[in-house]
């Protein structure tokens, strides 16, 4: 179980509106699982393939109280949002796509299914991660969700197993995403980066060297997980699979070993692999996503070897291709990102990349302690000030601090 700690203090503003809804017993606990960014390796968690995410300093909470019933009745500080509920006992699918309801439901459906719990929870949502900006805000939800119903019914899930299932849960709201989102929320050591692995999920802490810093943009175009963002973002885990097929019928692969990117690039090597594909997959979208898949993950390995030396450079240099990867192989940055990118790296960032899903989102920037300040203020004049950004800059620009795995805490 993620840990459970206390001497939470809760903010005055949270006391007031979680007893204004729910009235005053005794102190409500809080669930609070972190947004993240991700270092490098986009788009090859689907594939099985290792990522390099940070557990950022800001989170989702979900400031709760055992209910009476099996009854889950959910308000969320900002009112833009409404209050949903939902019984345990009956729940249906009568969510609409998108909405941040269909991810209460999809948390609880599978804690249900799985353990069986019957308790309910009277719940207020807060938030300072920015929404639909690639930062994993709804993976973040998700977690928090599934602490909260966890805790008041008394179940021990270790870390692992509840990446696994709530990576499962999230599928069922229709986004065909890999498992690093929840693994890193759940899993993520405060000062690290973290090292996820799949089959099986394996995480290593990999410590940040000192100095270095990384700027969060938002591109200011929201990176949706509905609609026609959620179809483009499903069809890159189907078309890296036909590649994967496809190639492999072109090399004498041995045909009784499961087919996996990993297992293809273990046994060929990046370099072979891409001249080989070229002649197997002539169809361009195939050949293109399979080149963005074996070489985001080399790029992983480097950044990772970068890493461990201190190498800023070479971080950022494969920061830089794979921001171009993502951007001509898998079609999906968007200009604004580019632009974001580009400012950046003329700023002085030892390197930029979009992070997450892409579509719109946040970009981030690899920075030294001495270049980070300019590189804020380029992103300043040069992107926001000329949208007419200034008040609330900070939603929109931060320098992200490393933050602490997911865990529930009582409250004072
Ligand atoms: P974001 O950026 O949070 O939408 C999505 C997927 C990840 C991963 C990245 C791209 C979900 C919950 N998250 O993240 O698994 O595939 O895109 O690397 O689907």
């Amino acid at each position: 179980m993620a840990a459970v700690g206390a001497g939470h203090r809760l903010t005055d503003d949270a006391r007031l509106a979680f007893e204004s809804r729910f009235g005053e017993a005794e102190p409500p606990r809080v669930a609070r699982a972190p947004g993240r960014i991700n270092l490098i390796g986009d788009h090859i968690d689907y594939c099985g393939l290792p990522v390099l995410p940070l557990a950022i300093d800001r989170a989702v909470r979900v400031t709760f109280r055992r209910a009476k019933s099996s009854r889950c009745r959910f308000t969320n500080v900002d009112p833009a949002f409404g209050g949903r509920e939902f019984d345990l006992s009956e729940l249906d699918d009568a969510t609409e796509p998108g909405d941040w309801g269909t991810y209460l439901v999809a948390a609880a459906r599978k804690l249900v299914d799985r353990h069986g719990l019957s308790v309910g929870i009277d719940a207020l949502v807060s938030s300072d991660l920015p929404v639909a900006a690639g930062l994993s805000s709804s993976s973040a939800l998700v977690i928090a969700a599934a602490l909260a119903l966890i805790d008041v019914n008394g179940l021990d899930v270790p870390p692992p197993d509840l990446a696994e299932a709530m990576a499962a849960a999230e599928r069922h709201t229709g986004t065909r995403g890999g498992g690093m989102d929840q693994a890193v929320s759940l899993m993520a050591e405060e000062g690290h980066a973290c090292l996820i692995e799949f089959s099986p999920l394996a995480v290593r802490s990999v410590p940040l060297p000192p100095g270095w810093r990384f700027v969060v943009a938002d591109s200011l175009v929201p990176a949706e997980k509905s609609g026609a963002a959620q179809a483009a973002y499903n069809s890159g885990p189907v078309v890296a699979r036909e590649a994967l097929v496809a190639i492999a019928e072109g090399l004498d692969f041995d045909g009784s070993a499961e087919l996996t990117y990993l297992g293809l690039i273990s046994e060929y090597g990046v370099a072979e692999l891409l001249s080989r594909a070229r002649a197997a997959a002539p169809d361009d979208p195939h050949f293109r996503r399979f080149r963005h898949v074996v070489t985001e993950a080399d790029r992983v390995r480097l950044a990772l070897a970068a890493m461990g030396q201190g190498d800023i450079e070479s971080f950022g240099t494969a920061m830089n291709a794979s921001h171009e990867s993502l951007r001509d192989d898998c079609g999906v940055s968007c200009p604004e990102l580019d632009e974001i990118v580009g400012v950046a790296r003329a700023a002085g960032a030892a390197g930029a990349r979009l992070t997450g899903a892409g579509f719109g989102g946040c970009a981030i920037a690899l920075c030294t302690a001495e270049s980070a300040p300019l590189v804020l203020e380029a992103l300043e004049a040069g992107f926001y000030a000329r949208r007419g950004i200034g008040a609330k800059l900070d939603d929109h620009l931060f320098l992200a601090d490393s933050g602490p795995a997911a865990s529930v805490v009582a409250t004072s």
